[in-house]
């Protein structure tokens, strides 16, 4: 019989590529999402998918559209990526944020504990949650203390303890990916990566003339979020429920990240770039670079993307779709 797994948050960045990492995986794919005015937006990097997975409306704050679905499917695997995602944006609507990080994963624990105990659950842990800590070696790891600085963040140390705490409580196959900065075509151009490659891209084509940034110095550790969704799936199919931190181990400043795109695109960045408070954060997470040894060693990942060929991906994508409203993924 083929597994079934429920994914929140499928029609997100990593939502998508875990679905279609599931079903080449012979999964049958089940997802909710959220009521959106715009019903043709929504589905977007849904949209190839059609007729391969079930999509129903769902919100993580309505318990009852949880338990409905989850009674129905009795999924094997839950994975939970749902949530207002964005840091920047969690400062301007923190009481939301938070309601729906941690109160969402609060409705669908309790779904899981009340009705559907067999299936395993994967939280969407972040990097985040480190916020001022780093270890003397220079690296976040499983150990590494939580210091959120962001809403957002604070909302994740709660789900991160929630899960540890279902797992111990209840005996519920509960994990937790701690995954680190992850980007692709797909990451919301309102993101960095994004924004600088879609606008160096735009700037090219003449139809921009400059990039206004945030902080130039913070360091992140980015991936590919099609290596990521693997390390959810590993983590749900290893023998015992545990926590792991996915990261590449190499860090770089946002300065360096628009120094490599504008060289790619054989443009001068001084000419383009400048700075607004508009794109600060009250506190800034100034450095990230995670230690993947734990999941490298246990569960054999590796990630295939190095930072220069994830980003040569982006600009293509970006190239071809930089003066388009509707995206095709
Ligand atoms: P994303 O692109 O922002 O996707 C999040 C999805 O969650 C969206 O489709 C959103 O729907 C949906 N959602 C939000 N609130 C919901 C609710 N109450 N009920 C149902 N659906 C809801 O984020 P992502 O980059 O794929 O990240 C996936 C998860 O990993 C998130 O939990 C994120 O916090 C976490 N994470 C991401 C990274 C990263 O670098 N990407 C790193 C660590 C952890 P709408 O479109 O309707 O808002
Ligand atoms: O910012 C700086 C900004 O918004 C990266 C989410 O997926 O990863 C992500 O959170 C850095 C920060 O991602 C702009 O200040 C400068 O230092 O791309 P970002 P994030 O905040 O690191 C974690 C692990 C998650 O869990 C989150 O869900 O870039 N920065 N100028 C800027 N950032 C943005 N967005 N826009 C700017 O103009």
């Amino acid at each position: 019989m083929k597994k079934k797994a429920f994914i929140t948050g499928i029609a997100g960045q990593d939502g998508s590529y875990l679905a279609e990492h599931l079903l080449e995986n012979d999964y049958e794919v089940y997802g909710i999402i959220r009521r959106n005015s715009i019903t043709e937006h929504q589905r977007l990097r849904l949209n190839h998918l059609d007729n391969k997975i079930t999509i129903e409306y769902g919100d993580l704050l309505d318990i009852s559209s949880l338990e409905n679905k989850i009674i129905k499917i009795k999924p094997d695997e839950i994975y939970n990526l749902a949530a207002q995602s964005h840091v920047r944006v969690s400062f301007d609507i923190p009481h939301f944020t938070v309601m729906n990080n941690a109160i969402g994963a609060l409705n669908l624990f309790e779904t899981v504990k009340n009705h559907s105990k067999n299936s395993k659950i994967y939280q969407a842990s972040s990097s985040e949650m480190f916020g001022r800590c780093v270890d003397e070696d220079g690296f976040q790891r499983e150990q590494t203390r939580f210091e959120p600085t962001s809403p957002y963040g604070c909302s994740k140390v709660f789900c991160f303890n929630l899960t540890k705490h279902y797992r111990i409580a209840y005996n519920l196959f509960a994990v937790n990916g701690i995954l680190f900065n992850h980007e692709s075509p797909r990451r919301g151009s309102n993101f960095v990566t994004s924004k600088v490659v879609k606008t160096a891209v735009r700037i090219k084509n003449k139809l921009d003339d400059k990039l206004i940034l945030g902080n130039l110095d913070s360091s992140r550790d980015w991936g590919h979020s099609k290596d990521y969704v693997k390390a959810m799936n590993l983590m749900m199919n290893h023998s015992k429920p545990d926590d792991f931190v996915v990261a590449t181990g190499e860090t770089r400043t946002v300065k360096e990240l628009c120094e490599y795109v504008f060289k790619k695109l054989d443009l001068n960045m001084d000419k383009y770039i400048s700075q607004s408070e508009k794109f600060m954060r009250p506190e800034e997470l100034r450095f990230l670079c995670g230690d993947s040894s734990k999941i490298k060693k246990e569960l054999g990942w590796k990630p295939e993307y190095s930072f220069e060929s994830m980003i040569d991906e982006m600009i293509e994508f970006w190239g071809k779709n930089h003066d388009k409203n509707v995206i095709e993924y």
